[in-house]
């Protein structure tokens, strides 16, 4: 038998929550084959002096070969990339790839608050990469960062945003607006001619880290499963907001997005 298979190029974040972690558990909901790229392996903790390990340009390359040429992808979502050269490669090789579906996560901080993006780079993932992206999933922070203009503060900024941000050749433009104050969490989808407001209530909780690419992970997985983005897109919000709605708490500080949450428990 045969399904969908998905690829997933990003890094690794030791503590189970978030990067290739969370995308390969959310790609096991979905039932799509998950495979994966890891451009760099992030260990925070306080008994070493580090925590970011950015993995050979080389390294990463044949991952990507290795899944391309021995299964096949139909799906593919890029997190954190970390420096402009591991961006510059990954978009060369995945455009030689004719990969139609690619979702770019433009990850730049982590919930724990490390520097995923370096500085430099921005300008070669705005130019490079995104115009590469059948969907670009930004949050309010990244968004701005992208367009070096102030963090959208109400769902009327957010569609500003998602405008502007559309002129740098994505197919679809998702404006995430988790952090949104005083709002509930409403998202928007702008394809160059319509928005959608994409809207569930607010989770209280500090239990989110993983969330983002769990959003993005689960898009790739339905967009490999055949659904068109609109759909894709809500459905993977009811998955990450059941992975929200039960998080898990490790009883200190932030805790994990539960990725079998909308199987475990239903609702
Ligand atoms: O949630 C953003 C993120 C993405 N990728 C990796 C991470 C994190 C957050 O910690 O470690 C590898």
């Amino acid at each position: 038998m045969s399904i969908p298979k998905v690829l997933s190029i990003a890094g690794s974040a030791a503590q189970g929550s978030a990067g290739i972690q969370a995308d390969l558990k959310t790609f096991q909901e979905f039932n799509v084959y998950g495979m994966s790229a890891i451009t760099a392996i992030v260990a925070n903790n306080n008994q070493t002096e580090q925590g970011i390990f950015t993995q050979p340009i080389a390294a990463i390359e044949a991952q990507i070969y290795a899944a391309l040429q021995h299964v096949g992808v139909d799906a593919l979502k890029t997190g954190m990339l970390f420096t402009e050269d591991i961006i510059k490669k990954v978009g060369a090789v995945i455009k030689e790839s004719g990969v139609a579906n690619i979702v770019v996560d433009p990850v730049m901080i982590g919930k724990m608050g490390s520097q995923l993006l370096k500085d430099d780079a921005i300008e070669a993932l705005t130019q490079e990469l995104v115009p590469l992206a059948k969907v670009v999933t930004p949050n309010l922070h990244e968004a701005a960062r992208m367009l070096q203009c102030e963090v959208p503060e109400t769902p009327e900024d957010m569609k500003v945003v998602a405008r502007d941000l559309y002129h740098l050749g994505a197919e679809y433009v998702l404006v995430k607006g988790g952090s949104l104050k005083g709002y509930p969490a409403v998202d928007i989808l702008y394809d160059g001619s319509s928005i959608t407001e994409l809207e569930t209530e607010r989770v209280e909780t500090i239990h989110t880290s993983g969330a983002g690419c769990t959003y993005s992970a689960a898009i790739a997985a339905e967009l490999a499963n055949g659904y068109p983005v609109e759909e894709a897109v809500r459905r993977a919000k009811s998955f990450v907001t059941s992975a929200i709605r039960h998080a898990l708490s490790f009883d200190r500080g932030i805790g994990s997005t539960y990725h079998a949450a909308h199987r475990i428990i239903s609702g």
